[in-house]
C-alpha cells in the first residue's frame, strides 16, 4: 500500500496534439511550472490473491466511482511492469480551493502512478515515473517535479518524459488562476487536440513555433525575467488556440469572460502594470505576474468584475509519498 500526492501545473509552453495516441507521444516538446494550491493525494493497495474481490477499485472523494479505462490502463502497467495479477483498490482525493478553476488530470495521474508503482515495489527513477505518468494523461508527466518542468516529445515510449528546469525557484514569479465558469469544458482536450491535429492548416506552424519557444522560455527562466516568461507564456497560448479557431468546424475554449479578463491584462499593461495570461483546455485563465504585483492585479481585476474569484499560486513541489 502506498500513498502519493502530486500538484497540477500550467504549461507555458503548452502540449497540443498527439502523434502516436497509442503510447502518448506528443508532436511538441513543452514546459509548466508546478502550482502549490492544488493537488491530488492517492492510495493505492494491491490487494492478495486469496481476498474475493474480482476487479479493480475506484473511490473518489469518499464515493465509490467506476474504474475509468485510464485508470485501468495505468493500473496494468504497473502489473506488467512487476509481473503481477492482483486487483487494486484505489482511493483519491482532490485538494482544490474552492476559487481555483484548475481541476486537472496531471495531479491526478501522476498521484496515481507514483502511489501505484510504490505499492507494487517498483524501484523507479523519477524519469520512469514520468513515463508512467505519461500513460495516464500527458500533462501528468510533468506533475512527477516541482518548479519549471520539461516534457521532451521524444520519439518512443522511452525517449518521450520530463526533467526539472530549474526545481527550487529562486525568484518571484507567481500565478494567479481566475476562476470564470467551474462548468466540464464542452470539447475534451483529447478531442480538441485531435480536431487542431487533423484539420487547422496552422498545426505544422504551431509545433515548430513551440518547440522552438522551449528554447527562448527557457533562457528568460534562467534570466528570472518574469516579464519575458509572461510576453513568451501568452505568445504560445494564442498560437495554441489559434490552432482551434482555424479547425474544421472550428472551436474555441474562450468564453467572453475570457476575453474581458484578456482585455483588462492588457489595460493594466499600459499603466506599467506587469501582468501575462495563459489559457489551457477551458475558459479559466491564468495571470502570471511578480509576487509583489499579485495583489494590484486581483485588487484591480475585482474591481472592473466583482465576481471574479482569483487564487494566487506560488511554484509548488514534485510528488511526495506519505505515510
Ligand atoms: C498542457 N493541456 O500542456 C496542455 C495545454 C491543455 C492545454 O495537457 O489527452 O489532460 O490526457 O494527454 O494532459 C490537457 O490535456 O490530455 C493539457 P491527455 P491532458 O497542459
Amino acid at each position: 500500500m502506498a500513498t502519493a500526492r502530486a500538484y497540477t501545473n500550467i504549461a507555458l509552453i503548452k502540449y497540443w496534439g498527439k502523434q502516436d495516441p497509442q503510447q502518448m507521444l506528443p508532436y511538441n516538446s513543452s514546459l509548466s511550472l508546478t502550482l502549490d494550491q492544488f493537488y491530488t493525494e492517492t492510495k493505492v493497495e494491491f490487494l492478495p490473491k486469496q481476498t474475493n474481490q474480482t476487479a479493480d477499485s475506484f473511490v473518489f472523494a469518499g464515493v465509490a466511482q467506476p474504474v475509468s479505462p485510464k485508470i485501468t490502463r495505468m493500473l496494468n502497467l504497473i502489473r506488467q511492469a512487476a509481473g503481477w495479477s492482483n486487483f487494486a483498490r484505489v482511493e483519491t482525493e482532490n485538494h482544490v480551493p474552492t476559487s481555483a478553476g484548475l481541476a486537472s488530470s496531471a495531479s491526478a495521474f501522476a498521484a496515481l502512478a507514483a502511489a501505484g508503482a510504490q505499492a507494487a515495489g517498483l524501484q523507479l527513477s523519477p524519469r520512469e515515473l514520468s513515463i508512467f505518468a505519461r500513460h495516464g494523461s500527458g500533462s501528468a508527466c510533468r506533475s512527477i517535479f516541482g518548479g519549471f518542468v520539461v516534457w521532451h516529445a521524444g520519439h518512443d515510449d522511452q525517449s518521450s518524459y520530463a526533467e526539472p528546469l530549474l526545481a527550487t525557484v529562486d525568484f518571484p514569479i507567481v500565478v494567479i488562476a481566475v476562476l470564470v465558469d467551474q462548468r466540464p469544458k464542452k470539447v475534451l482536450s483529447s478531442a480538441g487536440m485531435q480536431q487542431s491535429v487533423a484539420t487547422s492548416p496552422f498545426y505544422p506552424a504551431w509545433v515548430q513555433t513551440a518547440e522552438s519557444g522551449i528554447a527562448t522560455m527557457s533562457q528568460a527562466i534562467a534570466a528570472h525575467d518574469i516579464a519575458r516568461i509572461g510576453q513568451l507564456a501568452e505568445a504560445n497560448a494564442m498560437q495554441m488556440h489559434a490552432t482551434t479557431l482555424s479547425a474544421v468546424p472550428p472551436f474555441t475554449y474562450f468564453a467572453p469572460m475570457t476575453l474581458k479578463i484578456w482585455q483588462l491584462v492588457q489595460e493594466f499593461r499600459t499603466k506599467g502594470l506587469s501582468c501575462y495570461i495563459t489559457l489551457d483546455a477551458g475558459p479559466n485563465p491564468k495571470l502570471l505576474c511578480a509576487k509583489q504585483d499579485a495583489a494590484a492585479v486581483v485588487k484591480k481585476l475585482q474591481a472592473a468584475l466583482p465576481q471574479l474569484q482569483c487564487t494566487i499560486c506560488q511554484p509548488g513541489p514534485g510528488v511526495a509519498y506519505r505515510d
